[in-house]
């Protein structure tokens, strides 16, 4: 590649190793380093990779969230933040030096990072930063008796700065938080060019010995409307509960949140924030299945299509979820990684996240209606001509084998992706699109394919503009 893609680290041949792992990754989500190579020479690489001192989180993350920026200028940008743990069994028990996960006894790692998705059609615009936490002391046991600005809850409170700070440039910025995010001092210290759209979490108070969520649903509907809510898969002692669909009463307003005894004292009393309220007409009985979601913003809200608006950003955070389900391959086992630090371990998830925000990119963008640009995953010119070429290669005689889509959209280029891995091309009735894992291998091979072409006209390409 012209530019490098997961970043520089001050060398040359350092940056295509980190390139070369970055496709594997695409490829195939695991901590394995002889999964990932394709030589026992190119798994000695990884490791030596990973091993060198210039090869930091920082430089990747970085690296990333320049690429993020430059695509995010004058978009209203939806910064979804989300935490996730991610597991590696071990049968020798903890590693030196390695943390533990919430259940206190697997090792694992917590990934927080934020993304950019388009607010309009919502695309995946890239990576615009991420924490990493190898927690090495043991589970939280009441987090609500801490103060917000301890550990746990420290990496929400900095979201919005880094993403006032990664997105400068942009033409609006959204921070998009789950539960986790409903803390006071988040409303309270937001910089002044980052909006919030936050769940709630806690049912505070609202004054006047008032409760958030009975105010919201005294309030009148703004409309009704349907939902499918998706199948749970069990887990945790819950078990399995199929798809459903049900009717949700909108309602929008207006409330002032007071500060909890709990909160830093210097902080402003209160807030004054809308709210946009959905929740179930006829509810099922059990409250832990009860769709309801209460919805804390600094945006304005005065009129149902704009509490409409709401909702829809607020299901974009789902984008993050599918991200971190990219991520997470089942039996990722540190003992057989060649993984011997912690901070080798860290910086291998970097990767693996980098990975999936490219997977996941190109699995929403397919969607020709998104009208999502090329240029949110292609930078140079001297690519886009190479997938010129590559395409023409693709394209059958007749028109039904033609690409259908503006060379400038990602469905263009998922149409080029699709092909290399074997789909027919036609879109007729028994066409399948391709899930994230074909994807992930038909990028490696596009991404070598790119490579080569640049490298075999690299004297034509530099009489261009
Ligand atoms: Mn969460």
């Amino acid at each position: 590649m012209e530019q490098p893609q997961l970043g520089h680290f001050g060398d040359r041949r350092l940056a295509a190793t980190g390139d070369a792992l970055l496709q594997a990754m695409q490829k195939q989500q695991t901590m394995c380093l002889h999964a990932l190579a394709s030589t026992r020479n190119e798994a000695l690489r990884f490791g030596a990779f990973l091993d060198n001192g210039s090869v930091t989180r920082h430089e990747m993350l970085a690296h990333a969230s320049r690429l993020t920026r430059q695509r995010a200028a004058g978009r209203h940008v939806l910064a979804i933040a989300d935490t996730s743990e991610i597991n590696f069994a071990t049968h020798t028990g903890r590693k030196r030096g390695f943390g533990t996960v919430g259940n206190g006894r697997d090792i694992g790692v917590f990934v927080h990072p934020i993304i950019a998705v388009d607010a309009e059609h919502g695309g995946i615009i890239g990576l615009v930063g991420a924490e990493m936490v190898n927690r090495t002391d043991g589970p939280v046991e009441d987090h609500k008796s801490r103060d917000a600005d301890e550990k746990e809850s420290r990496r929400w409170l900095t979201g919005a700065e880094t993403a006032a700070y990664a997105l400068e440039g942009a033409a609006m910025i959204t921070m998009v938080e789950d539960r986790e995010g409903d803390i006071y001092d988040q409303f309270a210290r937001c910089p002044e060019t980052v909006h919030l759209l936050v769940r709630a979490a806690q049912d505070r108070s609202v004054g006047r010995g008032q409760r958030l969520f009975k105010t919201c649903g005294g309030w009148s509907e703004a409309g009704r409307y349907i939902i499918t809510v998706p199948a749970r898969h069990g887990g945790y002692g819950k078990g399995a509960i199929a798809e459903r669909t049900t009717v949700v009463a909108v309602r929008y307003g207006e409330v002032t949140i007071k500060r909890p005894a709990t909160a830093d004292k210097t902080l402003k009393a209160a807030l004054t924030l809308r709210v946009v309220d959905v929740r179930e007409v006829n509810p099922p009985e059990d409250p832990r299945l009860r769709i309801h979601w209460c919805l804390l913003t600094t945006h304005d809200v005065t009129t149902p299509q704009e509490a409409m608006q709401i909702v829809r950003w607020y299901r974009l955070r789902w984008t993050i979820e599918q991200v971190f389900r990219t991520m997470k391959t089942d039996g990722m086992d540190v003992e057989t990684s060649q993984i011997t630090t912690p901070n080798n371990l860290l910086k291998l998830v970097t990767v693996a996240l980098i990975a999936a925000v490219r997977v996941m990119q190109v699995v929403i963008g397919r969607d020709p209606a998104t009208g999502q640009k090329l240029s949110d995953v292609i930078g140079s010119p001297a690519e886009v001509l190479a997938l010129q070429a590559i395409n023409a290669t693709l394209e059958g005689r007749t028109e039904k084998l033609k690409n259908p889509h503006k060379p400038d959209s990602l469905a263009w280029y998922y149409w080029i992706v699709a092909r290399m891995g074997g789909w027919s091309g036609y879109t007729s009735k028994g066409y399948k699109p391709a899930g994230p894992k074909i994807i992930a291998r038909c990028l490696k091979k596009l991404d070598a394919m790119v490579d080569g072409w640049v490298l075999a006209n690299r004297s034509a390409l530099t009489r261009l503009p």
